[in-house]
């Protein structure tokens, strides 16, 4: 646990910053990292310091923490972990993955541009295109893997480059090297929401971005049980500005929720391989479907962007969006009658979630814009859990019809939303 007790100045100044051994691999790591028996009693797992406040010895010298809003003891231990795994020196984690993007976009000031990945989740849109541009920052949406487009949007106002990679829901990938040769060209800060891959299986920041966002909600806690965000970095600069706005904001999680986040995350090499493996079974699966009209998963080699997703990630991870034949009614048909998969929004955790994104995840983006981004309403969104793969699919084939003649096809999806469209 990072310690900042000190005789002269109180604890608002203190750094999250990783020195634990970076020899260990990624597994020893996520169980180690930070968490080493606590000082005060020799608790082998690190405890919940349920506590808003620290005592001072005296005026000026307290024992590391001041103030748990700033800091708290838990908190550490996983902003610890998390840095060590993203291989970044520093980690501030929040309430929320949503509080987490708003850390991020309060380093801008009104006037200010962002370019961003065009199939972010419907949250994220609905938080830059409902709350930030209230305040005077613009925000033009492309499609992440086209340097071109990313190039074009740049005005003399742009400050970041913000992107999901692989995007939710429908798993497009952006090269990350490419764009940051951009963003470091154009001094522009270079932004990724790595949730869907997590660290086990993608480094952005080893890859040239600047800081990386996670909803910890999903695979970094992995148990579906708490809301919480983590914002990492190595670049100095913008850690002392992010710390201030997580400070400042409040937006931080509870001890409770980050010893639940660093428990599932001693587990996340682990379970990220079970995730991957039923991803593949099931996308296999929908393939050979004849319900089924596209599967999306950077695993399989029909993916358009296999080959990039081989080069620059570890493992492909574990969600799989599929369209189904016959659009909404079709789609409802699937999503309201599976078993182990729980119709329900979110995912990473080790029980199978079902999610239909155009009603459900990606709602706040209007049809208009959605549709002609693949969002369409046959469109299902599978997070495979660690359950065995043949219930899953036994699942999915007990829901999906084999005679499929009088069911229509989906909406087309090769229509784009222009560089720098109203939205
Ligand atoms: O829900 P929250 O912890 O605030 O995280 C927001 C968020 C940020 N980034 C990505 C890529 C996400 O997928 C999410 C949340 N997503 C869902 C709840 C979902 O079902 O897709």
């Amino acid at each position: 646990m990072t310690n900042c007790s000190t005789t002269q100045t109180d604890c608002t100044t203190q750094e999250t910053v990783v020195e634990a051994a970076r020899d260990y691999s990624f597994a020893t790591r996520a169980i180690h990292d930070g968490q080493e028996p606590d000082s005060a009693t020799g608790a082998l797992v690190t405890p919940i310091y349920q506590t808003s406040t620290f005592v001072l010895d005296e005026l000026g010298v307290n024992k590391g923490f001041q103030y748990a809003r700033t800091h708290n003891p838990t908190r550490s231990a996983l902003e610890e972990c998390l840095a060590s795994l993203e291989n970044a020196k520093y980690c501030l984690a929040s309430a929320s993955g949503l509080s987490a993007a708003a850390t991020v976009i309060n380093l801008l000031s009104a006037g200010d541009h962002v370019i961003v990945g065009e199939d972010v989740y419907g949250g994220v849109y609905r938080l830059f295109e409902r709350v930030f541009t209230r305040y005077g920052i613009t925000f033009t949406y492309i499609d992440g893997k086209d340097l071109d487009a990313i190039e074009a949007a740049i005005t003399p106002q742009t400050k970041m480059v913000w992107l999901e990679t692989p995007t939710n829901p429908l798993l497009r990938l952006a090269d990350l090297s490419a764009v940051a040769a951009i963003t470091k060209a154009r001094k522009l800060i270079f932004v990724v929401d790595n949730t869907f891959a997590t660290p086990y299986f993608q480094r952005p920041i080893e890859l040239g971005a600047d800081v990386v966002v996670h909803s910890t909600t999903k695979y970094i806690s992995g148990h579906s049980d708490i809301i919480g965000g983590a914002v990492i970095t190595s670049n100095d600069q913008l850690f002392e500005v992010l710390k201030f706005h997580n400070n400042a904001v409040g937006a931080v999680p509870g001890p409770f929720d980050c010893f639940l986040a660093l428990r599932g995350v001693k587990t996340l090499a682990l379970r990220m391989r079970e995730h991957e493996r039923n991803a593949f079974a099931v996308a296999r699966f929908l393939e050979a479907h004849p319900a089924i009209e596209a599967v999306h998963y950077p695993g399989l080699e029909s993916h358009p962007q296999h080959e990039l997703a081989s080069k620059q990630m570890k493992g492909y991870g574990g969600v799989v969006a599929c369209v189904v034949k016959g659009g909404l009614d079709a789609a409802k048909q699937v999503v309201n009658n599976t078993k182990l998969f729980q119709l329900a929004e979110s995912l990473g955790g080790v029980k199978s979630l079902i999610c239909h994104p155009a009603t459900m995840t990606h709602a706040p983006i209007p049809k208009e814009v959605r549709e002609p981004l693949g969002i369409v309403d046959g469109l299902i969104r599978l997070s495979l859990g660690i359950e065995d793969a043949n219930d899953l699919i036994a699942d999915l084939e007990r829901v999906l019809p084999r005679d499929t003649s009088k069911t229509t096809t989906n909406a087309p999806t090769e229509k784009r939303i222009p560089v720098g469209a109203a939205r």
